[in-house]
């Protein structure tokens, strides 16, 4: 899926700002943390009445493939979980990548509004997976050469909780640092995508992911 695509490393796509106007207005009426994004026990949709979609790197010139759907299951008390599958792999585009996206604000013209993430402390998620590595991404629009936030953790094969302070987010070491403090105004989506070293393909991959909230 090409929508609001972004690569692990750089991409050749430009992202395109958004008014602050639509920033502040998809911003106005967010929850006091902790809020509660998505259980996943109905639909993929979130508390921001926006939906979780498969994300992968074709519109980057990439041939990974990801799909993303609703499960039984989930960690303790849960019926139902996002289940995440596809294949991460290099052929021509060298940052292969495929995971799972939830847009933060209305999605305009194939294009997610950026929200201010300001009045949260971070987020958390139970996960459960392949044993393989996996990132955690948050888009911002300040973010112009697609360096984005983000933090590495593994999904092993028992139900565990991922929790990220926002202050433990990093860049990676090319491109242009950019504090959080500055980046979290404009958040437009969150994404759980494979990790892999550039020109390194993933391979098939599967993780389950619930109750996703910010702090
Ligand atoms: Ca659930």
């Amino acid at each position: 899926m090409g929508l609001f695509l972004v690569g692990s490393c750089r991409p050749h796509i430009k992202a395109t700002p958004k008014s602050s106007a639509a920033s502040a207005k998809a911003s106005a009426a967010l929850p006091a943390p902790p809020v509660e994004l998505s259980n996943f026990e109905s639909d993929l949709g979130s508390a921001l009445t926006t939906k979780w979609q498969a994300i992968d790197d074709k519109g980057a010139g990439g041939v990974s493939t990801a799909k993303a759907e609703l499960v039984a299951g989930g960690p303790s008390g849960s019926k139902r979980c996002l289940q995440v599958t596809g294949t991460a792999r290099v052929e021509s585009f060298p940052f292969p990548f495929a995971g799972a996206a939830l847009p933060l604000g209305p999605v305009v013209d194939g294009q997610p509004t950026p929200i201010d993430l300001s009045r949260y402390h971070g987020v958390s998620f139970w996960i459960k997976g392949d044993g393989k590595q996996y990132m955690l991404r948050f888009q911002s629009e300040a973010i112009s050469d697609f360096n984005f936030h983000h933090y590495v953790f593994t999904a092993g094969p028992e139900w565990k909780q991922v929790r990220v302070p926002f202050s433990e987010l990093s860049q990676f070491s090319w491109g242009t640092k950019v504090p959080w403090s500055a980046a979290r105004g404009q958040v437009s989506a969150f994404f759980i995508v494979t990790y892999g070293k550039p020109g390194e393909s993933v391979g098939n991959f599967a993780f389950q992911v619930d109750d996703v909230s910010f702090f």
